[in-house]
């Protein structure tokens, strides 16, 4: 089975508590095993809308779920923690966000589905985390591991 990794973040509430609710979430499923999840890390809002500082933070795990209908779980989780996408601007403050960022070697160019996830190599809150769980994984489509990424970014 691939190994997935999701993004995690929430700048709205009690925002660990959204955090552990996706995580536990995710446990629950069946489809879903051997769930590792990082440290979270608070960091500071980035993008055009002034907006509270998040945490954020990383998770791996294997599935025989496709990548589709992983999208689909993550998003009824959101929804579970109060997240509405159709009232609330992009970018903007989300008591949950769940982001695919690897399925196992897949290239993904879909409407409504990308992954890797397109913004994955130039967010330190993203790469933090998932360096954190999964350094040595490669990020097909760049040719880099999650590590070099990070190491790659501008400070
Ligand atoms: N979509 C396509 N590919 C994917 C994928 N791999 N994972 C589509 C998740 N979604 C994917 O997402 C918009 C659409 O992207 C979805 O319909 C989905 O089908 P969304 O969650 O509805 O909207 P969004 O989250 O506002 O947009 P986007 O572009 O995902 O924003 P980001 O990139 O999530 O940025 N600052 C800090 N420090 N930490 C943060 O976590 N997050 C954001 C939101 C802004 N600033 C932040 C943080
Ligand atoms: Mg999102």
């Amino acid at each position: 089975m691939p190994i997935a990794a999701i993004g995690l973040g929430s700048n709205v509430g009690d925002r660990a508590a959204h955090l552990h609710a996706a995580l536990d979430a995710l446990r629950a499923d069946p489809t879903i095993l051997d769930l590792r999840a990082s440290a979270a890390i608070e960091t500071a809002p980035m993008g055009p809308i002034p907006q509270g500082p998040y945490l954020n933070a990383a998770a791996a795990f294997t599935t025989d779920r496709s990548p589709r209908s992983l999208l689909d779980l993550l998003h009824a989780i959101e929804q579970s923690r109060g997240r509405n996408r159709k009232a609330e601007p992009r970018w903007g403050p989300r008591t949950l966000d769940l982001d695919l960022l690897l399925y196992g070697d897949l290239v993904i160019d879909e409407p409504g589905l990308r992954v890797p996830h397109p913004s994955l190599h130039e967010r330190r809150f993203v790469l933090e985390p998932l360096a954190a769980i999964l350094p040595d994984a490669p990020v097909p489509g760049l040719g880099l591991r999650v590590r070099e990424l990070l190491v790659r970014l501008p400070s």
